[in-house]
């Protein structure tokens, strides 16, 4: 009766990962279904079209901004479903991100600025690294407008790696953009300011404020960027805004453009008219024409000043090198992008109603001809518009940006106050199809858009407005991503995605298979620096350091302990725990998290994470795993005790709760041996087919081995206490016994069920 009880729980337990999914039909036919939900023939088809049944993956991931939550956020296309939130700048308590000494190292290289600490960020545009203009799916790059920094953030394991703090910049937004083999990632002002970090007085505007483009080196090899190898362009203060790098035959090039070239200073306090009034007075702003191969060669020739122990190229230098030039471009430009072919310049106006196409060719003419209309008030040399258009092609009321299609010359505008899609032909001038979204769209992202080459089939409209798209959640709405069928001549809107984290502001999407992340890291990766962690430990060697007002733990978790399970330490000390998980199956993330310090790790398979505490309040603290890690997760726990001072023992034994006989015993022993057969016979399966071929069975293996190597161990134990006649110790090790062996059987049994599904073949 008790053996077969133990049976039942085994396989309640193993049964976790085995469930396949076989739901009954039900008995409505897609009509009724139809009838029912109010739905038409159209909506049934594009649900068809983003509808991903269980088990099935996405062909495209996008990668958008997180906005204001200064995070990155991933989802698939077309299903539109959120696979991650990225922890950028801002800490996250579920990845450990700022809660783990190693994560708080990378926040910190940004978040520290004159002694505030920086907890928010404003993420706008993420790039993906790319080689020949592709994008290869290594890298990505995201900034923060709010307190100019750019993150590094390798797609190997989707973790930020790297924070750099612009040394210069007050603000920006033209960032993050990348060259054609991501040799450098362009980050650019927005709001002008002194380059210094001094007081200037805003009546000093037009000859101390200062706009400004940095190329931050990034060396590939070791997946950061190199601030000593970085420099930066001066510009005139014309609130530069967001930026591209030329490709193809305008590769060596760079364009940025502005919004404010009136360089106007509101204050409506001071009884001047707003900023917004003064800021669009103008009918032109300029596009800034950066050859930053040249400017390059200024950088390792010398020909720079240092700001804040920082390369920068004068204007004035800029200007006499050939380095910049300004084109005027219509009303308040948003958006700048170049085409696949490189040939192009699109530019779009949000106070114009067109798209303006410049010619790569004409400007290199102008350039090389040095015709120039003039020059600006700081010795820029400026190119007559009519001298560097290709055309203008009427676009809608607020086009903002431009997405380029697989199709040659077909592009998509981002249309703000029509709220529409326009997709047009750039070549011939003329638009093709116009589709409604909801509500006022910022940017638009079509399938690798801004590569060399797009993928088309799909484009996303990153909406400001929800307005009435969703159920009502409070006067703060979620955001609106909304999926277009862009595989036809005529598009279709799919999908309403809301997104409630933050307003992201750019994403970009790449196609799913060039992304090739771990599954695990090797045994003890710190994973912020991708190294060894000097602090990881194998099973069986953990252990604590005491000194004098420092204890150190250097442990292990593994379903379902963590090793160590007390902790002792006084009031004061302060403390460090170091735990490697052991795991290498998929997905068994363990989390630590101790009561009342605010500490919270992630530990992915093979990863060694530390969190450092001082305990400076004596009581008793439980601490335990935050995921639901396996069948015996809640007793996945443990205490840390903070004596007082002077603390002495009292000497008091502990009371066992329940206390086991022989005949305890001998049942348990019974009971394992019946779990054994169960175990023989998984392996006996698993080792009769090719489980090597199977990367994914072979890891399982190798953790259901190292459960049984301790369920062996356990079961030495339980025969030492017995021969000892001490039945109840030797009966709790013969239970500790029966738990690997649940392990094991629970890792076996996925293994095989991989195996079976994944048609393994019996060998001989
Ligand atoms: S944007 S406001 Cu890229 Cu249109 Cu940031
Ligand atoms: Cu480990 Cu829950």
């Amino acid at each position: 009766m008790k053996m077969s009880m133990r049976m039942a729980s085994l396989l309640a337990t193993v049964s976790f990962g085995v469930l396949v999914a076989g739901q009954a039909w039900s008995a409505e036919s897609l009509q009724d279904v139809m009838k029912r939900r109010g739905l038409t023939e159209k909506d049934v088809l594009a649900a068809s079209k983003t509808y991903t049944p269980t088990g099935k993956r996405d062909e495209f991931i996008a990668f958008s901004s997180g906005g204001q939550s200064g995070q990155v956020i991933i989802y698939g296309i077309p299903s539109m479903r959120i696979l991650k939130y990225v922890a950028v700048f801002t800490p996250e308590p579920w990845q450990g991100y700022g809660f783990d000494d190693e994560s708080k190292r990378v926040l910190k290289e940004g978040s520290m600025v004159d002694g505030r600490e920086i907890t928010f960020g404003d993420t706008h545009h993420p790039a993906i690294s790319e080689t020949n203009g592709e994008y290869d799916g290594q890298f990505l790059f995201i900034n923060d407008k709010n307190t100019p920094r750019i993150a590094v953030i390798d797609l190997k394991d989707f973790e930020t790696k790297q924070i750099v703090r612009n040394p210069i910049l007050k603000s920006e937004h033209g960032g993050t953009f990348v060259s054609p083999n991501t040799d450098y990632i362009i980050e650019a002002a927005q709001y002008a300011a002194p380059l210094e970090d001094n007081f200037v007085p805003l009546e000093q505007f037009n000859e101390k404020y200062r706009g400004a483009v940095t190329y931050w080196k990034f060396n590939r090899a070791k997946g950061r960027v190199e601030p000593e190898n970085s420099f930066s362009i001066e510009l005139p203060p014309y609130s530069q805004d967001l930026s591209d790098f030329g490709k193809g035959p305008s590769d060596g090039f760079s364009f940025t453009n502005s919004f404010c070239a009136e360089r106007y200073v509101g204050g409506i306090e001071r009884g001047r008219p707003p900023f917004e009034a003064g800021c669009s007075a103008k009918d032109t702003d300029f596009l800034h024409v950066v050859n930053w191969k040249k400017a390059e060669e200024l950088f390792k020739a010398g020909k720079t000043k240092k700001i804040n122990g920082h390369a920068v190229i004068d204007m004035a230098t800029a200007a006499k090198e050939g380095v910049l030039v300004l084109i005027p471009e219509p009303k308040s430009p948003h958006g700048v992008d170049v085409t696949p072919d490189g040939k192009q310049i699109v530019v779009a106006g949000k106070l114009d109603t067109h798209a303006s196409v410049y010619s790569f060719e004409k400007i290199q003419a102008a350039i090389k001809a040095g015709k120039f209309s003039g020059k600006d008030e700081y010795g820029i040399p400026i190119i007559a518009m009519a001298d560097a258009l290709a055309k203008q092609v009427e676009i809608g009321l607020g086009p903002l940006h431009t997405q380029f299609d697989s199709k040659p010359c077909v592009a998509y505008t981002s249309v703000y106050v029509d709220s529409q899609v326009a997709k047009w032909d750039y070549c011939e001038g003329k638009i093709l199809d116009k589709m409604s979204v909801h509500y006022n769209i910022g940017h638009l992202m079509a399938m690798e858009g801004d590569s060399t080459k797009p993928a088309g089939k799909y484009v996303v409209a990153l909406n400001k407005l929800a307005i009435d798209r969703f159920n009502p959640v409070g006067p703060l709405h979620p955001q609106n991503h909304q999926l277009i069928d862009a595989s036809n001549d005529k598009m279709q809107l799919l999908y309403d995605m809301p997104l409630p984290l933050g307003e992201p502001h750019y994403a970009v999407a790449i196609a799913a298979d060039k992304l090739k992340p771990h599954i695990r890291y090797p045994h003890g990766t710190d994973s912020r620096t991708e190294e060894k962690h000097p602090a990881a430990v194998r099973a069986g060697s953990e252990h604590t350091d005491t000194k004098p007002g420092k204890v150190e733990v250097f442990g292990t978790v593994i379903r379902s302990h963590i090793t160590p399970e007390i902790i002792e330490v006084t009031e004061g000390d302060e403390v460090s725990i170091h735990l490697t998980n052991l795991e290498r199956a998929q997905d068994e993330t363990h989390g630590f998290a101790v009561s009342k310090h605010n500490v919270n790790l992630s530990l992915e398979p093979g990863k060694t994470a530390s969190a450092t505490f001082k305990a400076n309040k004596a009581g008793v603290y439980p601490y335990y795993c935050t995921e639901f890690c396996s069948a015996l997760h809640l007793e996945m726990q443990g205490y840390l005790l903070v004596k007082p001072a002077n603390y002495k023992s009292t000497g008091v034994k502990a009371k066992e709760g329940v206390s086991y006989s022989k005949a305890d015993y001998d049942a348990r022993v019974k009971g394992n041996i019946d779990t054994q057969a169960v175990i023989d016979s998984v392996v006996g399966y698993i080792t009769s087919v090719n489980f090597k071929d199977f990367p994914q069975a072979v890891a399982l293996v190798e953790d259901a081995t190292d459960q049984l190597g301790f369920a062996k161990a356990a079961k030495e134990k339980s025969e030492e206490f017995a021969k000892k006649q001490d039945w109840h110790n030797a009966a709790l090790w013969a239970e500790q016994w029966f738990q690997y062996q649940v392990k094991t059987a629970d890792i076996g049994l996925r293994a095989k069920t991989y195996l079976e599904q994944n048609g393994a073949k019996k060998v001989q």
